[in-house]
Parts: structure tokens; sequence; C-alpha cells
């Protein structure tokens, strides 16, 4: 085989002009020889406006895209924040302030409007029979979503395991159903959960406007109860699951009545159903001075723990065992020392400013 022979194939030599037509329009159009310096000018103009035009379109399309861009995902340097982010951030101010409004009408009456926590304005007057909510110990883990949800849907048995507390159902999912829904009860969590760095706006519930506080004209607001920063002691026993353990009682160790004399004098108070409400009775006890002496403590209410601490006059607690907090109805007797003739306030710690009353030593 030849050089010759091999591709490109050869093809045979056709006769005549071969030049085949690439253009379909007729030759007087494509020639330029007619086109007066006019016409050729003015194409050339037109071109390259096109080519502008065409560029300036890419140049709006790519800044559109880049805009876009950041516009959702937030522009560098920290310029502005993400669509996303922001959209997400609005929904939970929009929640806790929600939670504010369903908290105040349902739980401030027994919690406290502010939990409790240590700017309360009227906690000493007002009878809160609820416990702190507004604790740093208690928010940094106690009081995890999880466990506020269980709370709300189970009721206050769930807390302690007293089939009796005076803590509803609140959840509508719960048995029986309580009254909030479950984006009631997710505001209130969120609410609850909110942290004391950001300032929220208390508004109207019905116009979700923000209140005007007539003095300074300014919105009212609120902020969070759990400060993000607060951390435990290093070493420190963690919060208990049941809240009445975390008062403890004066004292400890012996267990109650254990060294209780049968022939010393008593003193009977009792707390009666509904007592974180309406207190001891009687408020006013007496005692023998110098004299060692039995003090008993009828517990009728099975919807809430108490327990009976003794201060001397001093403010330390007088030491008659362990009085740890109990739900009745149990009656329990403490071996109280001899004391020095005076006035010994006693309290109910799970109830302190209810459940307050003076015994009078003489
Ligand atoms: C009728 C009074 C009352 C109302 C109203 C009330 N609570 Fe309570 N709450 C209690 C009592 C009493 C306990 C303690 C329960 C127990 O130990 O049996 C409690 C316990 C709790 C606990 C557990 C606290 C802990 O330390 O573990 C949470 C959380 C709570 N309530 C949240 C709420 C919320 C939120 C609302 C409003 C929807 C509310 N409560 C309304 C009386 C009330
Ligand atoms: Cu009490």
């Amino acid at each position: 085989m030849t050089d010759e022979q091999r591709l490109p194939a050869h093809r045979p030599e056709q006769p005549g002009d071969v030049s085949a037509e690439r253009f379909t329009a007729p030759p007087s159009v494509r020639s330029t020889a007619g086109l007066t310096p006019d016409r050729a000018a003015g194409i050339v103009r037109q071109s390259s406006s096109a080519r502008i035009v065409g560029f300036l379109t890419v140049v709006f399309v790519s800044l559109f895209v880049v805009g876009y861009w950041f516009y959702e995902l937030g522009a560098p340097l920290g310029l502005s924040e993400p669509r996303l982010e922001e959209e997400i951030e609005h929904q939970q101010v929009t929640a806790v302030e929600r939670g504010y409004n369903v908290y105040q009408a349902n739980c401030a009456r027994c919690h406290g409007p502010n939990g409790l926590g240590p700017e309360e304005p009227d906690a000493a007057q007002v009878g809160y029979i609820g416990p702190i909510l507004n604790s740093q110990e208690k928010l940094f883990t106690h009081l995890s979503e999880a466990y506020l949800r269980n709370v709300l849907e189970v009721g206050g048995r769930y807390v302690c395991g007293n089939p009796n507390s005076a803590m509803p159902v609140w959840a509508d999912t719960g048995n029986p159903p309580g009254p909030l829904n479950y984006r009631q009860i997710d505001e209130l969590i969120a609410f609850l959960r909110a942290t004391s760095d950001v300032t929220y706006e208390i508004r109207d519930p019905e116009l979700n406007e923000p209140i005007i506080d007539p003095a300074t004209g300014e919105p009212r607001t609120f902020t969070g109860w759990r400060d993000p920063n607060w951390r435990p002691e290093p070493g420190a026993t963690p919060y208990p699951a049941c809240w009445t353990d975390a008062l403890g009682g004066g004292g400890g160790g012996e267990s109650p009545g254990a060294s209780v004399d049968p022939n010393a004098p008593t003193v009977t108070v009792t707390a009666p159903t509904g007592a974180a409400t309406t207190g001891f009775e009687p408020t006013e006890l007496t005692a023998p001075a110098d004299t060692a002496f039995t003090l008993v403590f009828e517990n009728d209410d099975a919807t809430a723990p108490h327990n009976v601490v003794v201060s001397d006059p001093g403010g330390s607690p007088v030491p008659m065992g362990d009085t740890s907090l109990f739900t009745g109805p149990e009656t329990r007797s403490y071996a109280v020392p001899a004391l020095a003739a005076g006035a010994y306030p006693f309290i109910c710690q799970a109830h302190p400013t209810t459940m307050t009353g003076t015994l009078t030593v003489e």
C-alpha cells in the first residue's frame, strides 16, 4: 500500500468551478461593494452597541446574583445578618414576648410575676404558693426544655410525685387536658428559658402592639431570667430532681421524732388543707421557757409539702432534728431544746411568705 492510498481519501477532481455557495442570502445582500460609507459606519456602531448592551446585561445579572447572595447569607464583615437567621431570631423574640403574656395570665399568681426571682416586687405581701422558678441554679439545668414540657403536660405531680399537687395540668394534650395549646406551651418555654442579655417588649396580648409606658413614652420592656454566663460553683451538688430536697431541713441527720421525750410538754401546730395560701393554724404558739419540749406538726395537707422551721430571735435555726418538707396527711414530732424566753418566728420553707407564725417562749 502506497502513501497516496492512505487517508485522507482522494476525491476525484471535479470539473469546472466547485466552490459551494455557503450562504442562502442572495449575493446582492452579502456584497459589501454596494454599501455607502455611512451605512458601513452604522453597521459598525450597531454591532458595538449590541456588544455594550450584552456586557451591561451580564454585569447587571452578576451584580444581582452577588447582591442576592449577601441578602440571603449575610454581607461580609458582619455588615448584615443572614436573612434566615434574622427570621429565626425574629420568631424567637415573638415567641418569648407571647410567652411572657401566657405566663403573666396563668402562672404569676402562684409563681410571682418575676418567678419569685431577686426582683419580685411584692413577694413578701402576696402569698405565692409555687416554688421559685427564676433562680440561676434551677435555670441552669433543672428547668430544661424537656423538663418544663413534662411538668406542663403532666402537672405538679411530675415534680415530686405528689398525686394531689396544687399545680394543675397545663397542656391541652395532658390527662385531664389543661387550658394551653401546644403553641402557648412552646411560647411559655421560650419565655422561661429566655436569657437575661436580651430586652423584649411587653405587648398587648390581643393587639400585639407594644405597651407604651405613659411616664416615659417608651415601650415597656422585660429581660429574660436566665443568665447565659452563669455557672455553678465547682463541686457544687447539682440541683435535686424534687425542689423540696433543695430547701433541706434545719439541723438534718436525725430521723423525725427520734429523740422525742414522751414526758416533755407538747406544742401543736397544724397545716390544714390549702395551707400554702391560708397558713399555719394557729399562727401564735406558746412554750415554757428553759424547758425542752416537743413540737408536734400535724400536716393535714395533701396538696403541697410543708415543714416547720423555728428560728431564734437572732434568725438562726433552732436545732430540732430533720425538719424536711413532707406532704400530708402525716404528723411528725420534733424535740426542741430548752429555749430562753423570747419571740421565735417559725415558717414553712416551701411557703415562707404565707406560712409564718411566732412561738412565744415565756
Ligand atoms: C395554683 C398555683 C400554681 C399555678 C397557677 C402554677 N403553678 Fe407551677 N407549681 C405550683 C406548685 C405548688 C408547684 C410544686 C409542685 C409540687 O411539688 O407538687 C409548682 C411547680 C412548678 C414547676 C416545677 C418547679 C421545680 O422546681 O421543679 C414548674 C416548672 C412550674 N410549676 C411552672 C408553672 C408554669 C409555667 C405555670 C403557668 C402555666 C404554673 N407553674 C402555674 C403551683 C402553681
Ligand atoms: Cu408550706
